[in-house]
């Protein structure tokens, strides 16, 4: 299938890019095959950090948030904070479709999801209650945020189409009533038609505070390479943000331009991702930036 690239954060990306291409080639519309390939990430219940299987809060409860935006109406959909329902990015998607508003948080994006026919169901697992108990044991500081960041967030262009998703239960053990990045257009994704689309992962709170995904995007615009900047958003997290060690918070981006080029940046560590170009799929490894933010 030529003339189409999917990308996805993190090694369960692999799972979500696999099920979103299945999707196209099956003939879905690239919205649906999005939503298909993201769901099998929330619906596994060995990825902790996304959807069903989640880590929940302090409070013991888990706290779903999700986004989704397509760039060719420029329209987006987006739940934070949506208790009881397994599909978070299937309730986001259903908030653009049906509704005027961009967020829905907590109670009402609950009583929307219960309007729209979704079915309410646990979310939280045995496995993750149990990591739960041991954590508020040892009263642990809350959101070692530096070891819990896996949020999917996806990609699809094609040459007249370009969507992005992305879902995640948030930082383990956040405060209740928490929203990250993934739910806010310009910080967790964002897309224009005539420019390009950007998905990031990560610490939220950092994240929302550089508006990353917008700075990448409209870097893009100002005519630098995806790569460029990706990386130029990344350094612009770390000057802001480093700790007094010039240790930098945890984030990492994709992107893609309109003419199908594609930019990944990450402040730490290797970051994982998949990439699918329409003949194959690939398990790719971005490098950290140093520290500095050179
Ligand atoms: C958040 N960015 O809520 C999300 C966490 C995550 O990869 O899992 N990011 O902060």
């Amino acid at each position: 299938m030529k003339g189409v690239l999917l990308l996805a954060t993190w090694n369960f990306g692999r799972l979500a890019v696999e099920r979103a291409f299945n999707a196209l080639e099956l003939g879905s519309p690239v919205l649906e095959a999005l939503e298909t390939g993201i769901n099998a990430v929330e619906i596994d219940t060995t990825v902790q950090s996304v959807g069903y299987g989640g880590l929940p809060n302090r409070a013991g409860y888990v706290e779903l948030d999700a986004a989704i935006m397509d760039a060719h109406r420029h329209r987006s959909g987006a739940v934070a904070g949506l208790r009881g329902f397994r599909r978070p990015i299937s309730v986001a998607r259903r908030v653009m479709e049906v509704l005027p508003h961009a967020l829905l948080v907590g109670e009402g994006a609950a009583q929307f999801a219960r309007e729209q026919g979704f079915e309410e169901e646990e979310t939280l697992t045995p496995e993750a209650s149990e990591q739960w108990l041991r954590w508020r044991e040892t009263q642990a500081p809350p959101a070692n945020v530096e070891d819990n960041h896996d949020t999917v967030g996806m990609i699809i262009w094609t040459p007249d189409k370009l969507v992005v998703g992305c879902s995640t239960s948030g930082l383990k053990w956040k405060y209740p009533g928490r929203v990250g990045d993934s739910p806010i257009v310009g910080a967790g994704l964002y897309a224009d038609k005539e420019v390009g689309a950007a998905v990031a992962t990560g610490n939220g709170d950092e994240i929302s505070r550089v508006a990353l995904c917008g700075r990448v995007v409209f870097l893009m615009e100002r005519g630098l390479h995806p790569q460029e900047a990706c990386d130029e958003a990344i350094r612009y997290l770390m000057r802001k943000r480093s700790d007094e060690n010039g240790v930098p918070p945890h984030a990492a981006v994709l992107a893609v331009r309109v003419d199908g080029s594609v930019g990944v940046s990450a402040s730490y560590t290797k970051f994982p991702y998949a990439l699918h170009d329409g003949e194959t799929l690939k398990m790719l490894e971005r490098e950290a930036l140093p520290p500095d933010g050179r």
